[in-house]
C-alpha cells in the first residue's frame, strides 16, 4: 500500500509537468477570444474583435471606426490577421526601428509575429492571402463576419495566449512623409501606409458564455468556468475581503478603546 502510494505520486508530478510543457492540442484553443482593438501609429481607429473557435472552426467578427475611408478613388482596403509566434502583444514606436516614425508591419513583428491566419472576405484565409488586398473590407468603418477552418498553428496562438489580432492601413493625411514616399515591404507596389498597422489588440479568452459580440465582455458572466484565471480573481476577491474583515476588526478594537 504504502509503495504503492510511492510510485503513484511521481506519475502525478511528471503529468502536470508533461500537461504544461506540451503544445496546446488542437481543442485547447475550443472557447471565445476577444480584444480592444487599440490604435498603432496614431491612426485614430478603433475597434474591437472576437474570435470563436468551436472545433477546429471559427466565426471571427472584427468591428473598426475611424480608418482611413478611401485609397485613390476607391475605398480603402484594409488586410487584416490573426498575428502569431512572438509576445502576442502590440508595437509601441519603440519599435519603429528605422526610426522614420511609422512601425511597419515587419517592425511589429517582435512583438505580434508573423501571420497565422488572414481576415479575408472570401477565399483562402492562410498567410498566402496576408496581402491581397482584392479580398480585404474596406472603408473606414465596417463589421466584418466570416466562419472558417482555422488552421492549428492559430489554434495553438489561441491557447498558448500568443495570438493578436491586427487590422492594417493608414491614411497618409496623419502620417508622417514616409507613410507615401516609402514603399511596403510587403506588397512593393503599395505604399508603406496601406500596409502598416492601424489597430492592434491581443486575443484574449472570454469567460464561459461571453461571447455575445456586440456585447462588452466586462459585464460577462464567469459562471461555471474552470480556467485557472477565474480561480485566480476568486482568490484574489478572497484576499480582499478577508483584509477587509481585518481592517473592520480592528476599527471596532480601536473604538472599543475609545
Ligand atoms: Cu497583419
Amino acid at each position: 500500500m504504502k509503495k504503492k502510494a510511492f510510485l503513484l505520486a511521481p506519475a502525478v508530478a511528471l503529468g502536470l509537468t508533461a500537461m504544461a510543457a506540451a503544445p496546446a492540442m488542437a481543442d485547447h484553443a475550443e472557447g471565445s477570444y476577444s480584444t480592444m482593438l487599440e490604435e498603432v501609429n496614431n491612426s485614430g481607429a478603433s475597434g474591437e474583435a472576437w474570435v470563436d473557435v468551436n472545433g477546429s472552426e471559427a466565426t471571427v467578427t472584427i468591428k473598426t471606426s475611424g480608418l482611413a475611408e478611401t485609397f485613390k478613388d476607391g475605398p480603402y482596403p484594409h488586410v487584416q490577421h490573426v498575428h502569431i509566434g512572438a509576445q502576442g502583444t502590440c508595437p509601441t514606436m519603440a519599435d519603429d526601428a528605422n526610426g522614420d516614425g511609422i512601425i511597419s508591419t515587419p517592425e511589429g513583428a517582435p512583438a505580434y509575429g508573423s501571420v497565422g491566419t488572414t481576415l479575408s472576405l472570401k477565399g483562402g484565409t492562410g498567410p498566402a492571402a496576408a496581402t491581397d488586398v482584392t479580398v480585404a473590407p474596406s472603408g473606414g468603418s465596417y463589421t466584418y463576419k466570416r466562419t472558417f477552418e482555422l488552421n492549428e498553428k492559430t489554434q495553438d496562438a489561441l491557447a498558448n495566449g500568443t495570438a493578436v489580432a491586427v487590422v492594417h492601413g493608414l491614411n497618409p493625411a496623419n502620417q508622417p512623409a514616409a507613410a507615401t514616399e516609402t514603399m511596403s515591404e510587403l506588397a512593393p507596389e503599395l505604399p508603406l501606409a496601406a500596409t502598416a498597422p492601424a489597430l492592434c489588440g491581443p486575443l484574449q479568452m472570454m469567460p464561459a458564455g461571453g461571447a455575445d459580440t456586440g456585447v462588452t465582455s466586462a459585464g460577462a458572466s464567469s459562471a461555471g468556468n474552470d480556467a485557472s484565471e477565474f480561480g485566480m480573481i476568486a482568490l484574489g476577491g478572497g484576499l480582499v475581503a478577508a483584509a477587509g474583515a481585518g481592517y473592520v476588526v480592528r476599527r471596532s478594537v480601536v473604538a472599543g478603546r475609545k
